[in-house]
């Protein structure tokens, strides 16, 4: 393992144990929540998952001079929604998917109608700890604020809609990457600003880290689309080579594997460019940006 990669695993192994707690935690008491719907919730959010968003959260909270564990609230609440949006995704309605995260989609191990509610109760989670965040009450507003706006209709959800409706529009690079930014990009980009923001971020650095954050974002979903062509299921640990199956508006369906390749390089070029006024302090957001497009899960 080369030098940067080791720094990059010590760096997003301590992040993913310290978010793992957090989550672990808030999900430990859900009130009067039904067992099963409890259980769901936790099968839901305590697999195997990467853990991008909230380590990009930490990220760019450390780069800007952030300290302190109110960060957790951000970390933990775009986690939460990125987990609700998989168990929707994941749904007969929608992508009708069997395995995620290298096992039984929520819906499988459980039922459909407790899926939904799963997805409708993390939402509902993540904002609650959001508006409990160990934060300056105008921080905590202008977090939920973000959050609304990167998972709704103008963000994530909208993306998803339009994702279900690609079969139908037009298949060119400019309404992919529409697709691409919501779908995806708006919860990456979220996850950045809100670290941002938790730490105290200057109107200057948050402009920079957006720019960031989209490209990264982007290059995130052109990354995902080239893994869906080369690599195998037991890997993803989620099905592989469904886009073409579904005939789905990928980058390497208009563009080529190669150019996908190297549209995700140059997106991460662009990205670590605006990184530049930051210094040492933003390493971890230079090596994670690394890992998302050369990831091979
Ligand atoms: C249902 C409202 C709603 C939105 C769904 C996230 C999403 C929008 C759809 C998922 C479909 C998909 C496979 C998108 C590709 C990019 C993506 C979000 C991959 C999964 O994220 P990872 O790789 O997953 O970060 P882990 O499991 O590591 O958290």
């Amino acid at each position: 393992m080369s030098a940067v990669a080791g720094a990059l695993a010590t760096y997003a192994a301590a992040g993913r144990e310290r978010v793992n707690a957090a989550l672990a935690k808030r999900l430990a008491d859900l009130g009067t929540a039904p067992p099963r719907l409890a259980e769901a919730m936790h099968y839901a959010v305590l697999g195997d998952g990467k853990r991008v968003r909230p380590l990009l959260a930490l990220a760019a909270h450390g780069a800007v001079g952030g300290a302190g564990d109110g960060v957790l609230a951000a970390a933990g609440a775009v986690e939460l929604i990125h987990c609700y949006s998989l168990v929707h995704d994941d749904l007969p309605a929608m992508d009708d998917d069997a395995l995620r995260r290298g096992r039984p989609t929520c819906h499988v191990a459980f039922d459909e109608a407790t899926a939904i509610l799963v997805g409708d109760g993390l939402q509902a989670l993540a904002f609650g700890w959001l508006a409990e965040a160990p934060l300056p009450a105008e921080t905590r507003a202008r977090l939920v604020a973000e959050l609304a706006a990167a998972a709704g209709p103008s963000g994530m959800v909208g993306g998803q809609q339009a994702d279900m409706e690609a079969a139908a529009g037009p298949r060119d690079l400019d309404h992919l990457r529409y697709i691409h930014a919501h779908k995806t990009g708006a919860l990456l980009t979220c996850a950045v600003r809100m670290g941002a923001i938790a730490g105290g971020a200057g109107a200057e650095a948050l402009t920079a880290l957006t720019a960031f954050g989209e490209r990264i974002g982007l290059a995130f979903q052109v990354a995902d689309d080239v893994l869906d062509v080369t690599a195998d299921t037991g890997r993803l640990g989620k099905t592989a080579g469904k886009d073409a199956a579904q005939n789905k508006l990928t980058f390497p369906a208009l563009v080529g594997l190669d150019a996908a390749r190297t549209m995700a390089a140059t997106l991460k070029d662009e990205a670590l460019a605006r990184l530049e006024r930051f210094g040492e302090a933003a390493e971890p957001l230079r090596q994670l940006a690394a890992y998302v497009v050369e990831r091979s899960r």
